[in-house]
């Protein structure tokens, strides 16, 4: 027998009077609902019968007119269930049986009336599990309606609507005014309402919820295009959480340092933005990058609403430089004393760029040495051989 200790109600001299529940449940049925009185040790029971496909609940009352659920869901099994409790006041207490046939797996997760709050939330809320009536039909239940006008304060609504992360969360800006923001909304997309997110705190507006998420770069980085054209790799990253496993509908965004609009969501698309707002897919999130009509550097940075970001490094060069050949034979040999040398073949022209870049563990490249081509620092034979030894 379990114990319940939430019931604060007392009726001494007699049995309470045990009616037959509402709505669910069918006309006349108390599943042989009885209280039992134990004067040894001044306790009662709560017990029915419960069949098997039915699931209960109870109410309780001190007038009959009001019923309050407590928190208690019961499975039947074709047996008695039988439910123990002490009482602590002296007004008189009803108790009523709740039920509802609606099949189940897991009856305290479960929405049994469909109004996207779960059975246990709704009892925790105080909102009835088991009704979804919604007299202005805005698709919010009266009694979630309730509770989200009455207790959840204005300034947590707009401490949500102001939060400072809306362009990840919000990236059309339509949540602007507390009247915005709906209890059964989802602000933050992590598939929690924002009425239980206020209950549990778990943070209405942190897709996250406080767990750490990192991301990751798998490719576009450094690489490099002739003006005004789309680059060939689209820039690829994953967010995951500690355990390394993709994290999926986390937001993200991709700005393009100093506004330049060429970021697009696909490889053809042609709408071009200075900024993206994403969610992650199970594939990662990507975006395409067109280069600016001019040659130079372009950097965007990929970041989360938790701060964690990586940058991606883009050239813009003019055609006769795109149009060389790459490095070949590159090796790189450790000289055992701190020391690396560095050889390969190039056909690049005086002036080019030459740099040493080494992959960090978020995946995106970081310059270890760079220097063009032409300078002192940068020798080669007359085969046209480079070399060049620096410290690891
Ligand atoms: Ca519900
Ligand atoms: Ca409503
Ligand atoms: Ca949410
Ligand atoms: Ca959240």
């Amino acid at each position: 027998m379990n114990c319940w200790k939430t019931l604060f109600l007392s009726f001494v001299s007699t049995l309470a009077g045990v009616v037959s529940a509402l709505a669910l449940t069918p006309t006349g049925i108390t599943e042989d609902s009885m209280i039992f009185y134990d004067s040894d040790t001044d306790s009662y029971s709560f017990e029915w019968q419960g069949r098997i496909g039915w699931t209960y609940f109870i109410q309780q009352s001190s007038d009959l007119m009001e019923w309050d659920y407590v928190p208690i869901i019961e499975p039947g099994q074709d047996q008695t269930i039988a439910w123990g409790f002490s009482i602590s006041s002296s007004e008189p207490f009803f108790l009523r049986l709740m039920m509802s046939d609606v099949p189940t797996a897991n009856a305290w997760e479960d929405d049994f009336d469909d109004d996207g709050f779960g059975n246990q939330l709704e009892l925790d809320l105080g909102t009835d599990p088991l009704d979804k009536t919604d007299t202005d039909f805005d698709g919010i239940p009266d009694d979630i309606e309730a509770i989200w006008d009455s207790d959840v304060s204005s300034a947590w609504k707009l401490a949500v609507v102001n939060e400072p992360n809306w362009a990840y969360y919000d990236p059309d800006n339509a949540i602007t005014t507390e009247a915005d923001l709906l209890a059964n909304g989802d602000y933050d997309g992590d598939g929690i309402a924002n009425l239980e997110e206020w209950f549990d705190e778990t943070g209405a507006a942190d897709f996250f919820n406080g767990q750490p998420a990192t991301l990751y770069a798998h490719r576009g980085d450094r690489q490099i295009g002739i003006p005004s054209t789309v680059l060939s790799e689209t820039l690829l990253v994953s967010v995951r959480d500690e355990d390394g496993s993709e994290i999926e509908n986390a937001p993200l965004r991709f700005v393009v340092n100093g506004g330049y609009a060429g970021l697009s969501k696909s490889l053809s698309d042609q709408d071009l933005y200075a900024s993206l707002t994403l969610r992650n897919t199970q594939a990662g999130s990507i975006a395409a990058f067109k280069t600016p009509p001019s040659i130079g550097t372009t950097t965007i940075e990929v970041s989360l609403p938790n701060q964690d970001s990586l940058t991606f490094t883009l050239h813009t060069v003019d055609s006769a430089a795109h149009a060389r050949p790459p490095i070949e034979n590159f090796e790189a040999q450790s000289n055992g004393d701190g020391t690396t040398t560095y050889t390969w073949t190039a056909g690049a022209a005086e002036g080019d760029w030459f740099q040493i870049v080494k992959k960090q563990s978020n995946g995106t490249l970081f310059t270890v040495y760079s220097t063009t081509y032409g300078s002192q620092d940068l020798p080669h034979n007359t085969q046209g051989v480079y070399s060049l030894t620096i410290a690891d």
